[in-house]
């Protein structure tokens, strides 16, 4: 009776490591906010950064710059704890242990290790390699039951999941086993010059929208759009990656089905749906980019709330921190 009742736990986070993308807005912060009734956690995963080679000074804005991006895009700071990973050192303290609990093995089976190992080839640290177990433990610090993500993040809940479980079959339920919160039809909106790879904030600038982009630089990057040459507008995103992701840029944004949208935009042109997708993205985010103006003006009160936050989220994962450590068997005073 007492679970039934339990409010439920949801974290998640993003990475402060390039302009936020259209489609870390889609895919996963927009989706922030539809936990109205849970307690939620959401992270500015600075450490995580450090596994691709950062500028200091542009870690540290952009830092900042997500934490406004946060609030301005509806998420309530005293409802939601909105805090930098970095300030709450039972994150690392926890991947240590985890560390001991993963597989070779299984971490080298990572899509993104493998991807980002290509695309980083001089510098495959430890750290990309070990970038899930520090996830892992991200989530498991807050006994997490629910994990908003892109689909690209998927493979790293199910590792999260299969440490927990080898995790608690050894020493009894020490961990909240969580489920990936995946909305099917937004999971991964795809770059504008490569329609078939997702969009990246750490990719070229004219590859992604960012969040904050102007609105002349919105429809300048949608007109240079790959699309295809056969000029029909259709949904199918083997055949025509460009013109589906547009389709569905528009489609969400617009809150139509895609049987709507395409409906809506059959029979015209290329140009007249890069239009459309330019005025409802321009549309979305300009109320998000006043409010963010007005956010970020305020350091000292922005830094408040992060102080603040940090403190509550370290006083919940202590207490997770200190029942592990008891059980894999840490001297306790
Ligand atoms: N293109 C995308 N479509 C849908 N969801 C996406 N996400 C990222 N790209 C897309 C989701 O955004 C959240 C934050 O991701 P992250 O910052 O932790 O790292 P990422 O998945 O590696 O995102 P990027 O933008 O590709 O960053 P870089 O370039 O630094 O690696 C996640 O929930 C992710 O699924």
């Amino acid at each position: 009776m007492e679970n039934a009742e339990k409010r439920k736990v949801v974290f998640s986070g993003i990475q402060p490591s390039g302009n936020i993308t259209l489609g870390n807005y889609i895919g996963a912060l927009r989706n922030f906010t539809l936990f109205d009734d849970a307690d939620c956690l959401y992270c500015l995963a600075d450490l995580h950064t450090l596994t691709v080679r950062q500028n200091p000074a542009e870690l540290r804005r952009r830092t900042a710059s997500l934490a406004a991006i946060y609030v301005a895009c509806g998420l309530d700071p005293d409802k939601n704890i909105i805090y930098c990973q970095s300030h709450v050192p039972a994150h690392a303290e926890l991947a240590w242990i985890l560390n001991c609990y993963t597989y070779m093995g299984e971490l080298s089976r990572m899509t993104q290790f493998k991807d980002k190992s290509q695309k980083h080839a001089d510098n495959i640290n430890a750290g990309l390699f070990d970038y899930p177990v520090l996830m892992a433990s991200d989530i498991l610090l807050y006994q997490t039951d629910i994990v908003p993500v892109g689909v690209d993040q998927k493979q790293h809940v199910e590792i999260c999941r299969d440490i927990a479980q080898r995790f608690n079959g050894i020493y009894g339920d020490v961990f909240t086993v969580p489920e990936p919160y995946i909305p099917k039809a937004t999971a991964k909106i795809m770059s504008l010059a490569e329609p078939e790879r997702k969009m990246s904030k750490s990719d070229p600038e004219d590859t992604y929208i960012a969040i904050l982009d102007k609105p002349e630089d919105i429809r300048r990057k949608l007109k240079r759009a790959v699309t295809d040459s056969d000029g029909e507008i259709r949904f199918d995103p083997e055949t025509k990656p460009g013109v589906s992701n547009l389709l569905t840029i528009l489609s969400v944004l617009k809150k139509e089905t895609m049987k709507e949208t395409v409906s809506a935009m059959q029979g015209l042109g290329y140009g007249a749906l890069k239009e459309a997708v330019s005025e409802a993205v321009i549309a979305e985010l300009t109320p998000i980019q006043q409010r963010y103006n007005e956010i970020i003006a305020d350091k000292d009160a922005l830094n408040a709330m992060l102080g603040r936050n940090a403190e509550r989220a370290y006083a919940l994962a202590r207490r997770t921190l200190r029942k592990v450590y008891k059980k894999v068997g840490l001297y306790q005073l």
